[in-house]
């Protein structure tokens, strides 16, 4: 299964196409609609979000609400197009004076260089994080495939401008609804009143916040991924995927850099086995995974989110044509997209385990996949 995105923020649509998808999946752009709406949650989301509605549609690869095996098309068009519809047109100069001043911690200046031009909207446009809607579209129909193998997602946010979550339920089940009726998406009520106000401190000082998230991946089973080569790693898989979302500056698995400040012996989880539950850990510091193979525990992924780099109060910079020094440009965007960010992270890492899932029980229709997946199962309670 392998993807493609395309669409700039102001352009008329994003376009989603994803090949490889087994024939007779049930697909419905109810679903995907649904996803995209928790991608545009969260306080401190800036003026856009009440622009766009990400009514999706699906324009191939589905029949009859099944998938076909052929390519699945999905476009979002994008509602704010109407008021941009000149600066983004495609056969006519927008007659706009170009945009010199580059925000630093944004790919304006990087983008600019490299691909020779003076206008940075030639690269925001691209590398506005508008672009993860299309993911969370591709992210939702890897979630729907996943849930037909029994895998289940959650994503929640962990801390907000230096403020840690520090209760939170124990069951994958209950962070989940705590963290979805929460606008900040913290299963802790009291960091996440906190957060919020956070937020709105930050709002008031035209500053921005960021923050960490957390993914857990349940019902994975152990198999996937490998060691025998560097690219097949399912931790470096993962990783690299949610480094590609926009303002994702590092990434865990499991409790990495809390093991990395103790011995051995307490960095591994113990091995355990039962008649039904087959071989287990005790604990999971490895967050599911082990040699670059999922282990049968829970996914736990953590990523950190920088403050978004356009500023209400901007910081210095130089003018790419005149080279003095002036102020950087302030365009519409958020206080706080932490929460948002844990939708798309979630997401991201759906198409990752899609992608690893069809590896391991690859088949043309959903029906020879789950018998290769059961014929696996048994085998492993078998071993
Ligand atoms: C975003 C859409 C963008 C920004 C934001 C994320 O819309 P607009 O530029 O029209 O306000 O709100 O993008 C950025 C943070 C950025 O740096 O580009 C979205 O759909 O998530």
């Amino acid at each position: 299964m392998r993807f493609l995105t395309a669409g700039e923020s102001h352009g008329q649509s994003l376009v989603a196409i994803i090949e490889g998808l087994p024939a007779g999946l049930p697909l419905n752009v109810s679903l995907i609609n649904a996803e995209l709406a928790r991608r545009r949650k969260g306080r401190g989301r800036g003026g856009r979000m009440r622009i766009e509605t990400d009514a999706a549609s699906i324009v191939s690869g589905v029949r009859g609400g099944r998938t076909l095996g052929s390519p699945v098309a999905i476009l979002i068009p994008n509602r704010d197009w109407a008021n941009w519809e000149r600066v983004m047109a495609v056969d006519a100069p927008s007659g706009e004076p170009g945009l010199t001043m580059p925000r630093p911690g944004h790919a304006d200046l990087a983008g600019a260089l490299k691909y020779g031009t003076h206008d940075i909207r030639d690269v925001l446009e691209r590398a506005s994080a508008r672009e993860t809607a299309a993911r969370v579209a591709v992210g939702a129909v890897s979630r729907l495939f996943l849930a037909e193998f029994g895998v289940d997602f959650l994503g929640h946010v962990l801390a907000i401008g230096g403020i840690a979550a520090r209760r939170i339920p124990r069951s994958f089940g209950d962070i989940r609804r705590v963290a979805e009726s929460s606008e900040v998406r913290c299963a802790d009520p009291a960091a996440a009143r906190r957060q919020a106000a956070a937020i709105d401190r930050a709002a008031r000082n035209r500053d921005t916040v960021g923050g960490v998230v957390e993914i857990r991946v349940a019902g994975v089973p152990p198999g996937l991924g490998s060691h025998v080569h560097w690219d097949r790693r399912l931790d470096g898989r993962l990783a690299g995927a949610i480094m590609s979302i926009p303002a994702f500056k590092g990434v865990e698995i499991g409790d990495a850099f809390a093991v990395a400040a103790g011995p051995g012996s307490r960095a591994h989880d113990v091995i355990r086995y039962s008649r039904s539950g087959g071989f287990h850990r005790a604990t999971n510091r490895a967050g599911g995974i082990e040699g670059g193979i999922s282990n049968g525990e829970e996914i736990v992924i953590r990523a950190a989110v920088k403050p978004i780099s356009t500023l209400g109060s901007p910081l210095k910079t130089v003018d790419l044509v005149s080279k003095r020094r002036t102020h950087a440009i302030v365009e519409r965007s958020d206080v706080c997209m932490v929460p948002a960010a844990a939708v798309v992270a979630e997401n991201v890492a759906a198409i990752e385990l899609a992608q690893a899932f069809q590896e391991k029980f690859g088949g043309d229709c959903l029906a020879e996949m789950k018998r290769n997946f059961q014929g696996y199962l048994t085998s492993l309670r078998r071993f």
